[in-house]
């Protein structure tokens, strides 16, 4: 259902102003998921659904026609005997009672024929198909015309709420959700259980009106029974519900109790529907209270929503802190010499010589160039090859720490059990880099480097005639470059150690200086090193939106958090103004026909 109800045009302003607060209040219920698995989310899953039910199945319909029939709905634990009073109510049988359990699946309301156009699928109960006949199909309403039913009250025979049947006890709840007025029927063996009582507590919070049927009580006990049930109401906020009691007793042919055993509950039936000041006393106290309880309930939804949104976040920022500090570490590790070690450090030494080269650095600068210029201007071995190393460095570098932010997150993610829900239901293996990160990688690496020779390239531009430039190439410059990045950070030792480790590029460093000048160097390195980064943090943001599109699938929007706190908000604030647009009249408890103990 969206939009208003059928007949929502001419109500009264009141009733109009409450009618599109609930309706609000259920668009906003509807639209909010509970989608990761955080715990306690089922109940909370369970109120929203049910929730919506209500408004649908009742809170807006009822509210749109004040003036329909009253409806009582027998609920129960299965055998308790609520068909058979129904049965014995109507004086013939409407609902087939049964010795199988649970026997009731398909719910029959019964009316007077006068009342007939109040039950058409439009009005009550929209999500229940209609029937004429017995199906036993759960998701149709058998409507039973009956004289025998006073008109202004209609009875509706509900499946079992402790069924051993799932859709029997859901559907249970939906009409119980639906009814005006409980007529709640337990027996003497089974009026201790747990379940009902659970239904008994929700229509004491809910101020549901309810009227209660001890059934099939051996004539010897109902005095104890009766006594002890009627103390355990009290104690359970129901002290001003009527107690019914029907002793065991032998059924007819046609499974009917003999009409002296449900007299009295027929009698107070009959007065509630003679007395529209009663009827409507009934309706207030109900609708008042589903509503009031809606708002409040919608408030715990919004809690849950609101912890689902913190979930979510704190997912979020797990996966963004792996690979934020991914991005650090090989930030920090091309930086810090760590790369400027084993091959690729073998092949620079390879590519700048390790001879009478290193052990003359110590010496002037200017001396130094003319000894690099010198040298090189001989056979200059491969640069080559200090790339193909370097590749492979930096690559494994990437590909290392990508692995550790995916165990890192995945990690943290399954710490939790909404985290857990989400690995599991991606079907993925997220714990580790992508199958094709590694050639990825390979390939920014390769792009790198090529926009390290083109740095190197333009920056030479109007040097490339020097002897010293055609001395080194572009190539053999461009590895020198790489070199000083890796080392950009770390303390570059001076004496002995020079030409070891990050010591080696200092050596790089004087081969740039001596074609660009100190002041270039310092640039060009700082710009090939943002490159690397910016390089590393596109692979490492793909690798990082595997686990931010699973988390969309289950994203909760922040903003439906605040629709349903301000929609049930602005349903309070009518219902605290007397704005409630409910029935006027001030339910009147003393005007209702029963009372305590009238039917024992
Ligand atoms: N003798 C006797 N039998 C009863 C009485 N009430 C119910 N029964 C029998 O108990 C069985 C169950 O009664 P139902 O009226 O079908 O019970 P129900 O509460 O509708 O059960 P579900 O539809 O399964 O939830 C049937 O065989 C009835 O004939 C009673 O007061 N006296
Ligand atoms: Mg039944």
């Amino acid at each position: 259902m969206t939009g208003l109800p059928t007949g929502a045009a001419e109500l009264p302003r009141a009733t109009a102003e409450m009618l599109s607060a609930l309706v609000a209040l259920r668009e906003a219920l509807a639209g909010v998921g509970l989608p990761l698995d955080v715990p306690d989310v089922e109940e909370q899953r369970t109120a929203r659904r049910e929730m919506v039910d209500q408004l649908e199945n009742y809170v807006l319909p009822r509210l749109v026609q004040i003036e329909a029939p009253l409806l009582t709905v027998v609920g129960g634990s299965t055998g308790a005997g609520k068909s058979t009073l129904v049965n014995s109510l109507v004086g013939r049988r409407v609902s087939e009672p049964g010795v199988l359990r649970p026997t009731t699946r398909s719910p029959v309301l019964v009316h007077n024929p006068a009342d007939v156009e109040w039950f058409d699928a439009q009005r009550v109960l929209p999500g229940l198909g209609r029937t004429e006949r017995a199906t036993g199909d759960p998701g149709a309403l058998q409507l039973v015309a009956d004289p025998q039913v006073p008109e202004g009250l209609a009875i509706l025979d509900a499946p079992d709420i402790d069924s051993v049947e799932a859709s029997n006890r859901t559907l249970a709840t939906e009409l119980l959700a639906a009814a005006d007025l409980w007529l709640f029927v337990t027996s003497a063996a089974r009026y201790a259980d747990q379940v009902p009582w659970g239904f008994l507590k929700a229509a004491a919070d809910r101020s549901t009106a309810v009227a209660i049927v001890l059934d099939r009580t051996p004539p010897e006990a109902v005095e104890e029974v009766s006594g002890h049930l009627a103390r355990m109401l009290t104690e359970r906020g129901l002290r001003d519900s009527p107690l019914f009691t029907v002793a065991e007793s032998a059924v007819t042919e046609d499974g009917l109790l003999a009409p002296e055993q449900v007299a009295a509950i027929r009698t107070w039936l009959d007065a509630l529907a003679a007395d529209a000041g009663a009827r409507a006393a009934v309706v207030k106290q109900t609708l008042d209270g589903a509503v009031r309880s809606l708002a409040r309930r919608t408030h715990e939804v919004a809690d849950a929503a609101a912890q689902q949104v913190d979930t979510a976040r704190r997912l979020r920022g797990d996966v963004e802190r792996a690979y934020d500090e991914a991005v650090d570490e090989v930030d920090a590790a091309s930086a810090d010499g760590t790369l400027l070690r084993g091959e690729v450090l073998a092949r620079w030494q390879e590519f700048v010589g390790t001879g009478d080269l290193l052990r003359t650095l110590e010496t002037k600068v200017g001396w130094v160039r003319d000894r690099l210029v010198g040298w090189m201007s001989g056979r200059p071995p491969s640069a080559e090859r200090v790339t193909v190393a370097v590749e492979s460095g930096l690559e494994t570098l990437i590909l290392e720490h990508a692995e550790n932010a995916a165990e890192r997150a995945e990690r943290s993610w399954r710490s939790v059990s909404a985290g857990q829900h989400l690995l599991e239901d991606s079907g993925r293996d997220l714990g580790r880099a992508s199958r094709d990160f590694r050639a990825r990688a390979e390939r920014a690496v390769r792009d790198w480097q090529h926009g390290v020779l083109e740095m190197v390239r333009t920056e030479g531009a109007d040097k490339r005639s020097t002897a010293r430039f055609l001395a080194f190439g572009v190539n053999g410059l461009s590895v020198a470059l790489m070199v000083v990045v890796f080392a950009s950070t770390a303390a570059i030792p001076t004496g002995a150690e020079v030409g070891v480790g990050a010591g080696g590029a200092l050596l790089g460093q004087k081969l740039l200086e001596a074609v660009f000048g100190d002041q270039a160097v310092r640039r060009l390195s700082a710009l090939a090193r943002a490159d690397l980064r910016t390089r590393v943090t596109e692979l490492m943001d793909a690798e990082r939106d595997r686990f931010l599109s699973v988390l969309d699938t289950a994203a909760v929007d922040p903003a439906d958090v605040d629709r349903l706190r301000v929609a049930a908000r602005r349903v309070d604030d009518l219902r605290l103004a007397g704005r409630s647009g409910l029935p006027g009249r001030a339910a009147a408890a003393a005007s209702s026909p029963g009372s305590r103990g009238t039917g024992a």
